[in-house]
This record gives C-alpha cells, sequence and structure tokens, in this order.
C-alpha cells in the first residue's frame, strides 16, 4: 500500500477563516422541477428533478444552498427527508453567529455522514458569505476566475439506435466530452457503436455500480475504445475491488458513489484503486472538503473532475465555482440548463461557448441570481424554520 498518501496534510481553503453572519430568516423549501426528458442510471429513472433548497437571509443579504439527495436513496443512502432531519436536529442548533467556517465544521463533524446534508448548509453559507461581501465565491475560496470545461452525461437509453441519437444530439453542441451510462447487457456493443460512430470523441461509461469482479473480462473488452476513464463500475461503497479492478484494467478507473470525503479518497489513492476521481461537492460534505480531495489528487499526480446531479440552477452553479480550483483538469458533468430544464430557477442560464467552454457568471456570491417567483412555482413544500 502506497503510505504516502495516508500522511499527506491538505493545506486548506482562505473560507475557513470566514465568519458566520447572524442568520434572520431560514427556510427550507421543497422544489420540483421537471426534466426535459427523464434520465436513467443503471440503477432508476427520474422524470423530475426534486431538491431541497436552503435560503438564508442575514440583513437583507440571501444565500442560497441545494441538496444533491432525491427524494429516494437510489444513488446514496441519504434522501430529502434524512436530510431534513439531520439539519433541523443535527446541524441547525451549530449554526451560532461570530464562529468560523472552519470552526463549524469541526463542531458538526461528530455527525457521522451526512455529505449531502452538510454540503446544503455549507453552500447557503458561503454563498451568503460571499454575497454580504460583494465576492464571487471563487474569490472567497482563494481561487481566480476561469473558465469552465464542459461535458455531457447521457442516460441509460432503450436501444443502440437511440443511443447513437442521444450522442448526434450531444454532439451538436460542443461538448468536450461525453460519458455514456451503462449497465449489464448494454455496455460492450453499445460503446462500441458509439466508438465506430465517433473515432475520435472524447468519451467515456459510467456503471454507477452495476457489475462485479467476476465481470472483469467483460469489462476489459471495453479497453479496446479508448475511454478515457470508466466510473464506479462495481459497488457503490466498494474501494478495495476496485483496486483489483484497476489492475486487470488498462482503461483508468474512477470512483463517485464509493468517495464521501476525504478519508475515502486518501484510501482509494493508497490502494491504487482508480486513477481519476469524481468531486461532487453535493456528495463529499461541500465545497471545502472538495477542495481538500482535490489538492490530496493533485499531491499524488491523480486528475479530477466536478460530477453533476443533475441540479436546478443553483446547485449547478456551486459545481461552476468549484471548477475553478486548479486540480479540476477534466471536463465534468456540467451541461447546459436546457439539457435538463425547459424553465431554470436562476439567470444567467448555463450555456456553452462556440468552443465548448463555460464563462463563470459574474454576479457575487454563486454569480447566479435566484428567481423566487420561479422557485414559488415550482415549490412543492416550504417550511420557514426562523
Ligand atoms: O453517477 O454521475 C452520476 C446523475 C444523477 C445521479 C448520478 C449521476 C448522474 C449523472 C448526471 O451522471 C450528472 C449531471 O449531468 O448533472
Ligand atoms: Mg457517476
Amino acid at each position: 500500500m502506497d503510505q504516502q498518501f495516508l500522511h499527506y496534510v491538505v493545506p486548506d481553503s482562505p473560507a475557513v477563516d470566514a465568519r458566520m453572519p447572524a442568520l434572520h430568516k431560514i427556510d427550507l423549501i421543497t422544489v420540483r422541477l421537471p426534466f426535459v426528458k427523464p434520465f436513467s442510471t443503471s440503477v432508476h429513472t427520474w422524470a423530475v428533478k426534486e431538491a431541497l433548497l436552503l435560503r438564508l437571509e442575514s440583513g437583507g443579504v440571501v444565500g442560497w444552498g441545494e441538496c444533491v439527495a432525491d427524494p429516494d436513496p437510489y444513488y446514496a443512502s441519504e434522501t430529502t427527508q434524512t436530510v431534513r432531519h439531520i439539519f433541523k436536529e443535527f446541524l441547525l442548533p451549530l449554526l451560532t453567529r461570530g464562529q468560523t467556517i472552519g470552526e463549524l465544521l469541526k463542531r458538526w463533524s461528530p455527525v457521522r455522514g451526512h455529505g449531502m446534508a452538510k454540503a446544503m448548509v455549507e453552500n447557503a453559507l458561503l454563498d451568503l458569505i460571499a454575497r454580504q461581501q460583494s465576492r464571487p465565491l471563487h474569490e472567497l475560496l482563494g481561487l481566480p476566475a476561469r473558465r469552465i470545461q464542459s461535458g455531457i452525461s447521457l442516460g441509460i437509453q432503450d436501444s443502440i439506435p437511440a443511443l447513437l441519437d442521444a450522442v448526434a444530439e450531444a454532439m451538436s453542441r460542443p461538448y468536450h466530452r461525453v460519458k455514456l451510462k451503462i449497465m449489464q447487457g448494454k455496455d460492450v456493443e453499445w460503446v462500441r457503436a458509439v466508438r465506430e460512430a465517433y473515432p475520435k470523441l472524447t468519451l467515456m461509461a459510467d456503471a454507477n455500480g452495476d457489475y462485479r469482479l467476476e465481470h472483469a473480462a467483460l469489462l476489459r473488452e471495453l479497453d479496446a475504445f479508448s475511454l478515457t476513464m470508466i466510473e464506479q463500475p462495481l459497488s457503490y461503497s466498494d474501494i478495495v475491488q476496485h483496486a483489483a479492478l484497476q489492475r486487470e484494467l488498462a482503461t483508468p478507473l474512477c470512483l463517485d458513489e464509493s468517495i464521501h470525503d476525504l478519508d475515502d479518497a486518501r484510501s482509494a489513492l493508497a490502494l491504487k484503486a482508480c486513477r481519476v476521481i469524481n468531486i461532487k461537492q453535493g456528495r463529499v460534505g461541500g465545497m471545502i472538503e472538495s477542495l481538500r480531495i482535490a489538492a490530496l489528487c493533485q499531491h499524488a499526480g491523480i486528475d479530477v473532475w466536478s460530477g453533476g446531479m443533475d441540479e436546478t440552477g443553483i446547485g449547478r452553479a456551486f459545481n461552476l465555482q468549484l471548477q475553478t480550483a486548479p486540480g479540476f483538469t477534466l471536463p465534468g458533468d456540467t451541461s447546459e440548463t436546457a439539457r435538463y430544464f425547459n424553465e431554470d430557477i436562476v439567470e444567467p442560464a448555463v450555456v456553452l461557448a462556440d468552443d465548448g467552454f463555460i464563462a463563470l457568471p459574474d454576479g457575487a456570491g454563486t454569480g447566479v441570481a435566484i428567481l423566487e417567483d420561479r422557485v414559488a412555482r415550482y415549490t412543492l413544500a416550504r417550511e420557514q424554520i426562523r
């Protein structure tokens, strides 16, 4: 085992020194936005985006966080209900004014796991603080602005011709790379068809944990298609078996579901379980933990990218801000707004420039304006907590 990664002391973002303002109003808002098209992984199909939003108000300034948990546990074990419970019972009582963000993160470390709940709160606080200081979020995090690479994740399709149509539609926009969802029975021939139609396309596959080590020979067939990586082929909770699989494949493996925090990333690197990590800020407990993981990976010479959870424009704006960090060398799952929703709850929408890059929105905080009338239109439930 590579001990080096276990001992590396990761530097922290200057945002840990930011101080929490008084919170005059706290709202938990459940929104439901219809997707343009249903989205399928090997596990489940989602026809709508149902998300919990946290709205924090301090002296007329409002910060917003979006939780990536679904109402169901078909991507991860947290759900909107567990997030609501953990937030109200265990995180909310710790939100006292004057402490630094770093102190808050230490105070809530006894709350085991629940990274999605923690990310929602940290998101809203960082956005609020940055907006109060009239600074963009990346600046609060100590990161210079830059344009962001784009990528698109295509869900499981009904047939190979439908997949080829979906790829053709994606390629009508200048995305930097295409990710295909795969599952048992929809893998080698499906990837082969796309590769034959597009020999030069930057292409990868994501199995959302559908395979076991006994499928190693089948997965090795994917080595023929020069994929940039295969994401989470094995169980959502595994690290060790991915290390065994990586030794048998030429294609780099990427971990998504298995990485919940910096410690998981250390384990994965020490065991050589992957050559790439998909960092979703909403999964790993927030922006600050994401930057720690990115710094560890940079030290290890491992590429990272930002995944997505089909977020509304609020969550997507955090994913954009995160990707200003230097470790994010690969295009992520950051796609145009129009690919997810006919109408979003923020402005401006994410749109690709002619060269496929995405410009950071240039307002304070996440840079996007939250359209409260649109939020209201898509609201299922609103709970004023303070
Ligand atoms: O595994 O990366 C995943 C969406 C929902 C749940 C899990 C995943 C995804 C995606 C889409 O791949 C990412 C996006 O476009 O935001
Ligand atoms: Mg994934």
